[in-house]
Order: C-alpha cells, then sequence, then structure tokens
C-alpha cells in the first residue's frame, strides 16, 4: 500500500535525480576537506543564504549544537524561545555537552521573541550571572503554526543583540518554506545574523543533511566543534550530492506544499468539533474539541487503517505536514477518510 504520511516532512524520501546524483558522486575525504561534492554543496548553500562560508552537517540538531558550541563557552547563556526546537527537542545538547545555559523567554504565538523580554533577559555585568553570549530565533517556528519570521523582525532582533555585544543564531530548519512564504530570498530573512542552520533533509527532500551557515572564521572554529561531537565525515559526497539536488530544485517548489496545507485546514475546519490553527506554510495544527464524537486515538487509528499516517500528538491535538510527496490527491483521500470517520 502507497502510504500518505503527514507525520512530518522528514519522512520524504529522496527524489529520482537524487538517487542519480548520489550514484554518480565523486568524492574524497571530506575530514580532509577532499571531497569535491561536500566542497561545492557548502560553497552553494553559503552563496544561497548570503554567507562567507557553511559546513554539512548530519542533521538540523547537529547544525544547532555546533553552532551554539561555537558561539559559547561553558557558563555562557543564551537567550532562546521556551517554545523553539532547540530548548524543547535536542536533549537540552547545549548544557549537557557544552555547559551552557539555556535561558528561555515566552515564544510569542507567532514565534516571535518580544524585544522588551529579550533586552531584560541580558544579564548586567556581574559576577552573579552567567555571560549572556547569544539569542536564537526560529523560522519558521515549527510549534508556533510554522509561522515564518520577517526579515523586519529578524533585523530589529539583530540590531538589539548586537548593541549589547551578543550574537545571533538562527535555527532555519525551514527557512526555506519562511522564504516561500513571505515570497523573499532567503538572504534576506538571515542577512543581519551571525549564524544559520538549515535542513536538507525535511521539505527538500534530502535524505540526510543540514548545513551551518555563518562568516568563514565562525566556520572554520564550528568545523573543530562538529569534530568533536562526532560529525567528522569521511566520503560524505554521497550524501551531499542530494543536498546539491535539493538546493537546485526543491526550493522553487514549497509553495505547493503550503497551498495543500491550506487546503487541507480548509477541509478540517469543514468538520464538527475541530478546531484548526492558522496556516502559514506546510504545517497543520489541529484539535478535536471536547464534545468532538470520536477521540483522537480512534481518528488516528482509523486513518492508519486507511493507509493514512496521522497520529495523534496528545489526547486532541495533532500535526499535519505537507511536502513533496503530498500530492492534491493525497489530501482529497485524507479528507474523505476523516469525513467517513466522522460519519
Ligand atoms: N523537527 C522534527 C522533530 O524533531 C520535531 C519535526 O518532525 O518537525 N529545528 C527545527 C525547527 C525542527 O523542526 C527540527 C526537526 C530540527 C531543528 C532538528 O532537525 P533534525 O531532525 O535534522 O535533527
Amino acid at each position: 500500500m502507497k502510504y500518505i504520511d503527514l507525520r512530518s516532512d522528514t519522512v520524504t524520501q529522496p527524489t529520482p535525480a537524487m538517487r542519480v546524483a548520489m550514484a554518480n558522486a565523486e568524492v574524497g575525504d571530506d575530514v580532509y576537506g577532499e571531497d569535491p561534492t561536500v566542497n561545492h554543496l557548502e560553497a552553494l548553500a553559503a552563496e544561497k543564504l548570503g554567507k562567507e562560508a557553511a559546513l554539512f552537517v548530519v542533521s538540523g540538531t547537529m547544525g544547532n549544537l555546533v553552532a551554539l558550541l561555537t558561539h559559547c563557552g561553558r557558563g555562557d547563556e543564551i537567550i532562546l524561545g521556551d517554545k523553539c526546537h532547540t530548548f524543547r527537542y535536542e536533549q537540552g545538547g547545549m548544557a549537557a555537552l557544552g555547559g551552557i545555559v539555556p535561558h528561555t523567554i515566552p515564544n510569542q504565538p507567532d514565534g516571535t521573541l518580544r524585544l522588551a523580554d529579550i533586552k531584560a533577559a541580558v544579564r548586567p555585568d556581574d559576577a552573579h550571572f552567567p555571560h549572556s553570549r547569544l539569542v536564537c530565533l526560529e523560522n519558521t517556528h515549527n510549534v508556533c503554526n510554522g509561522s515564518p519570521l520577517t526579515s523586519a523582525y529578524t533585523t530589529q532582533v539583530a540590531m538589539l543583540a548586537h548593541s549589547r555585544g551578543l550574537r545571533v543564531h538562527v535555527d532555519g530548519a525551514r527557512i526555506f518554506n519562511a522564504a516561500a512564504a513571505l515570497e523573499v530570498d532567503a538572504r534576506e530573512l538571515v542577512k543581519d545574523v551571525d549564524s544559520v542552520t538549515f535542513c536538507l533533509s525535511k521539505g527538500l527532500c534530502a535524505p540526510v543533511g543540514a548545513v551551518l551557515c555563518g562568516t568563514a572564521d565562525f566556520i572554520a572554529e564550528a568545523r573543530r566543534a562538529r569534530k568533536v561531537v562526532g560529525g567528522g565525515m569521511r566520503q560524505a559526497g554521497i550524501i551531499a550530492a542530494a543536498g546539491i539536488v535539493a538546493l537546485e530544485e526543491m526550493t522553487s517548489r514549497l509553495a505547493e506544499d503550503h497551498a495543500r496545507a491550506r487546503r487541507l485546514a480548509d477541509g478540517l475546519a469543514a468538520l464538527p468539533g475541530v478546531r484548526v490553527a492558522p496556516v502559514m506554510t506546510n504545517i497543520v495544527y489541529f484539535n478535536l474539541t471536547q464534545d468532538a464524537k470520536v477521540t483522537a486515538a480512534e481518528i488516528g487509528t482509523r486513518l492508519a487503517a486507511r493507509g493514512i499516517l496521522l497520529p495523534p500528538r496528545g489526547v486532541y491535538d495533532f500535526r499535519a505536514v505537507t511536502h513533496y510527496w503530498i500530492d492534491d490527491e493525497a489530501i482529497e483521500r485524507t479528507l474523505t477518510a476523516l469525513r467517513e470517520i466522522y460519519a
């Protein structure tokens, strides 16, 4: 059976063009800097994000960790949102491996951090406190309905942080979704920040990998941090080849995923007892109201029986994510199945 997998955009299989590119990739030992395909991917990524240099890493989690380890020393503090992936879903790697202190402030519903909250969180120079070193933003913001952060907002945060001697890192796992939604170049969204990680293996369909971008000096240090966490890969051109296809062919089609996410949301909103959050990119959060006639668990099980993977994420809550392998028919089949379950 061909599954309709709405659990995440991380489930995306590589495209046929990626499989060909991987089979034919020219490779070398990347720890020696000798893998031409990795070097090509890093140059291309730096160019697309408007940064001097880039570093191919295994995952978004590793890209963020390496960035944090490079920006901060032990006992330094990072200001970040309480709903951001780096705080919630990366096992506290910054603290566990880097001795870095997370200082959380509330994420607003649109994924932003209030400038006043950032200002108040910066520590004064006082021996009681850690040094504040970094502000982290997430774009798009996964848990905050996949909302894109604008270039104007990011610039304001960067100006504030830089005026206090802090740097800014963006977890841009889905930065190209943000660029598509805002109809701007991804470069524009990160032009004033010091570093950005973006993922190749989500909506861009590559099987593995993320890229960290920043200044040449920063990336040289980050290369050391990647090595110490075991991320020095050897003939990594095999997977970098798919990343090149991801950057060249997959970024310009993401608006299609956003349109399908909206279509799914419209269909869901028409079901009784379903509340749908605003949809800005490829992520659709919805939940059952307490008077709904079916439980979330039942919906998950009955959808799975029809080949649709959309397990609930709590007693009432769901997250559906559209991507390259979810076409119009998959959206229609999902809505038809839900209508049947409701009937
Ligand atoms: N997100 C995954 C899960 O970990 C929740 C998903 O299914 O959405 N930053 C953001 C904003 C992310 O959403 C993710 C993955 C990561 C970083 C980590 O990327 P990977 O999985 O490559 O380590």
